[in-house]
């Protein structure tokens, strides 16, 4: 109930009667799957679901607390939503503006007989409950395992995307329902391009490849990213040309997380990781956000961006991935996720940062 009673707080603070939620994230805490179809429906004393025939006894036997409605031909959406505006009462309704699209909410506009208020649902979910957070803990665990897998696997005159295959189906033997995001797998010159799909391209000995991927687990995401250089020339790590850069991105990454505690604003955590690669020379070859929050979806708010004001508190979780990229040459990224805590921050993957050579145990 805690979701239900956090949702009617909103509602009272917003001066709203009711919530009709509609997009896949927002409804996925109360329906407990993922889907497009279908309908909640929160008002301040009653709880709704609208679905139809494919999924109404699967969300019946799930939900608890909801009042279940069956769409059909006979009470299509329009007149079961309708009904209850009546009968509950409904005078101002909240609906997901960014979520619906304008043909949808022009028809909703003439057909409800309600004021509608366009409303963003995203700070609600921006502090996790502590079951979200057991369940991004262990999809992190997943990655974290699949990361110390794929640095031992890679060898020189694989291509980036066999290794995105293995890593893929190593993280779905582990527990991951899918990959939370088409994995990045980034070599050599392609490492300059910051979403750099696993391609064809064959992975070289001395290059660098950075790895950017993630597990979704019971609903939730992780998103983590290594940079190894690939093993097969005899020279050190520290003597390979971009090996000053990978010091700068830890660095970058490592100030950031320290910076992190509750009552920080986001764009001071990322100041502490973009000042330090614009004082090595690099502040123009950095050019994205810090981090993102993380949860159901992969990017959530707040964002570690220059503009974001939003103060940070304990139960956020957000990721922190600084990178430099030299185009033409390569590039370095390295990526937590971090959950905010009431000290500080606790980083939830162990795989080492220092830079690390493929195939070694
Ligand atoms: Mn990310």
């Amino acid at each position: 109930m805690e979701l239900l009673t956090r949702l009617r707080n909103w509602l009272a603070a917003e001066n709203l009667d009711a919530v009709l939620i509609a997009s896949r994230q927002n409804k996925q805490p109360h329906l407990g799957i993922s889907t497009g179809s279908g309908y909640v429906l929160v008002t301040r004393k009653t709880a709704h679901i609208l679905t139809d025939f494919r999924y109404y006894s699967d969300l019946a036997s799930r939900s608890t607390g909801y009042k279940m409605h069956l769409l059909n031909a006979d009470n299509p959406f329009t007149v079961a939503i309708n009904r209850l505006i009546e009968r509950e009462e409904i005078a101002t309704l909240g609906f997901e503006g960014e979520h619906v699209s304008w043909q949808t909410g022009s028809q909703w506009r003439a057909s409800l007989n309600t004021t509608l208020c366009s409303i963003s649902l995203d700070a609600l979910r921006q502090i996790k409950t502590a079951d979200e957070i057991a369940r991004i803990r262990a999809a992190c665990d997943i990655a974290d395992h699949a990361a110390g897998h794929i640095r031992r696997f890679i060898q020189p005159g694989m291509r980036e995307r066999e290794v995105a295959a293995e890593l893929e189906w190593f993280m779905r033997q582990h527990g991951a329902e899918k990959p939370a995001f088409d994995t990045i797998v980034a070599s050599g010159p392609r490492g300059a391009l910051p979403h750099g799909k696993a391609s064809d391209k064959v992975i070289i000995a001395g290059e660098f490849v950075t790895i950017d991927f993630g597990a979704q687990h019971q609903g939730y995401c992780s998103d983590m990213t290594r940079t190894f250089l690939v093993s097969g020339q005899n020279s050190p790590p520290e003597a390979h040309p971009l090996y000053a850069i990978y010091q700068t991105v830890l660095e970058a990454q490592l100030a950031a997380i320290a910076a992190i505690r509750p009552g920080v604003a986001c764009q001071e955590v990322d100041r502490a990781a973009r000042s330090v690669i614009q004082n090595a020379g690099y502040g123009a070859q950095f050019g994205h956000n810090t981090g993102h929050a993380i949860g159901i979806d992969v990017h959530e708010n707040p964002r570690f961006s220059p503009t974001e004001t939003t103060l940070l508190q304990a139960g956020m979780l957000l990721t922190v991935e600084p990178g430099i990229y030299l185009e033409g040459q390569g590039g370095v990224r390295i990526e937590d996720v971090v959950l905010v805590t009431d000290s500080g921050a606790e980083v939830l993957y162990h795989q080492p940062k220092t830079l690390l050579l493929t195939g070694e145990i």
